[in-house]
């Protein structure tokens, strides 16, 4: 018999070791598992473990892990979209046993209470009488992460002489990762998924849970054990079990009205409060799968928290399945990687560009005889004197500046036409004989559509400059 025990103990830990080591080869240098891509929605999933329409809209990643106890292997797709101040998840993984058993009170025969849990294991090696859970480490600074994900803040194997399975914890001081932990017995029933985190804390007495921390607040569960440690302290109206948790607010004081092999929630639930209770969560079992919502607010200002700051940054993360396990979870290898897809750019919707309306500048050359500035009813347009514009042009799409030029006709009228908007400038050109009465340069603004008339030039002949000597030359 001993010589069997040995030979089994012998095959477990060469097959162990050498997994270990195939596992080390596979994972140096694979990096990322993969890549989870999180869709802008507009409306947030409900967080009750059943999938609504708008999951449709994420595109799954699928991970395997592997190397854990019970089940041992598991394929999780996950999905993710997000909203304006939040970020959801929606995880499916196959699971044949669902798994909530966990360390009951069982009522004996001789009518004494037992918690159910398997002899002699080490601390955090309960395998048997335990729960399904389910978690993530998201990198805060960890060194190493991305190629090795959350194996990192792995350390198999330490403090075997207590431990089943080793210590968690990051290699430097400082170093941190955000630990989301759903555990079907002690959060889902309340709707949180444990917000926790990793730090660099070794193993001692003082820290048995090494780097392994809660973040602060309102502890979410308590074992439901008496002063002596004999029996439940408190029932609920639901009692015996299932289900294997008391919510908080139900509890009664434990009256023993049960009968042998009647079994009693070995936990009391509560919804955590302050920087624990970031996480909403809820998972359903069934057919063989647990499927789970969960979400938080893509900042939450917290130091144990990764912050989800800048979407178009990456955020890497690793995903642990346990199947009824306390430890010994399976676990991917490398570091996933949730990406945010910008939102859809909307279609532009400018308003229509209003048909422009044609403006005009026009006016006359004239020749100002008596030089009185007035166009009096003898007085005559000039032909073919060159009149130019010069203009800035604003009409909010565009600034232009150009400059045209046309020929007064034979009444020595002038147009220009097709005009927008702008600050123009006429000038007329002066040709010898004639002198300004009026301004060579007009200046005009131009309203959209508007048009602006007798912008004249009254130009009065050298001739009629030279008084009417004429007199002075008669000899009477
Ligand atoms: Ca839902
Ligand atoms: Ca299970
Ligand atoms: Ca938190
Ligand atoms: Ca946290």
């Amino acid at each position: 018999m001993k010589i069997v025990k040995r030979r089994v103990s012998k095959r477990f830990n060469k097959s162990f070791v050498t997994g270990l080591v195939i596992w080390l080869i596979f994972s140096i240098g694979l990096g990322s598992a993969g890549t989870l891509t999180s869709v802008k929605v507009t409306t947030a999933p409900v967080i009750d473990g059943m999938p609504e329409a708008i999951w449709d809209q994420a595109t799954a990643m699928t991970v395997n892990v592997t190397g854990g106890v019970n089940t041992g292997s598991h394929t999780v797709t996950l999905k993710s979209v997000y909203t304006d101040d939040s970020v959801y998840f929606l995880a499916k993984w196959n699971d044949p046993t669902e798994s909530l058993r966990r360390l009951p009170w069982q009522k004996q025969a001789n009518g004494t209470w037992i918690q159910l849990k398997t002899p002699n294991v080490k601390e955090g090696g309960e395998n048997t009488f335990y729960e399904d859970k389910f978690a993530q480490i998201w990198n805060i600074n960890i060194s190493g992460f991305e190629t090795s994900g959350c194996f990192t803040t792995c350390h198999a194997g330490e403090n075997s002489d207590v431990k089943d399975f080793g210590n968690k914890y990051t290699s430097n001081p400082g170093e941190i990762g955000d630990i989301w932990h759903m555990k079907m017995v002690r959060t889902n029933p309340t709707g949180y998924i444990d917000d926790q985190y990793v730090d660099s804390t070794r193993y001692s007495n003082a820290t048995p849970d090494a780097g392994r921390h809660s973040d602060p607040g309102l502890v979410p569960y308590y074992n439901n054990i008496n002063a002596t440690q004999t029996a439940p302290n408190f029932t609920s109206a639901d009692q015996p079990a299932p289900p294997y948790w008391i919510f908080d607010d139900q509890k009664q004081p434990f009256n023993d009205i049960y009968m042998a092999s009647d079994e009693i929630a070995g936990i009391i639930v509560r919804p955590p409060t302050g920087d624990r209770a970031d996480i909403k969560g809820k998972a359903v079992y069934m057919d063989g799968n647990w499927t789970m919502e969960y979400g938080r607010n893509l900042t939450t200002g917290s130091q144990y928290d990764t912050q989800f700051s800048d979407i178009t940054k990456e955020y890497l993360f690793g995903t642990a399945i346990f199947d009824n396990a306390q430890t010994r979870h399976s676990y991917e290898t490398g570091a996933s990687k949730l990406i945010f897809a910008a939102p859809p750019t909307p279609t532009p919707t400018f308003p229509p560009t209003p048909a422009p309306m044609a403006g005009s500048i026009s006016g006359f050359k004239i020749q100002d005889l008596n030089g009185n500035g007035v166009r009096d009813p003898a007085e005559r347009g000039l032909q073919n004197w060159t009149i130019r514009l010069t203009g800035i042009v604003d009409t909010g799409i565009e600034t232009r500046a150009f400059n045209l030029e046309t020929t007064t006709n034979a009444d020595g009228f002038y147009m220009f036409n097709n005009l927008s908007a702008g600050t123009y400038i006429i000038v007329e050109e002066m040709q010898t004989g004639f002198v300004p009465v009026s301004s060579p340069v007009i200046n005009v603004i131009l309203k959209q559509g508007e048009a602006s008339e007798n912008n004249n030039f009254m130009n009065r002949p050298v001739l009629n400059l030279i008084p009417d000597l004429s007199g002075m030359f008669r000899w009477t």
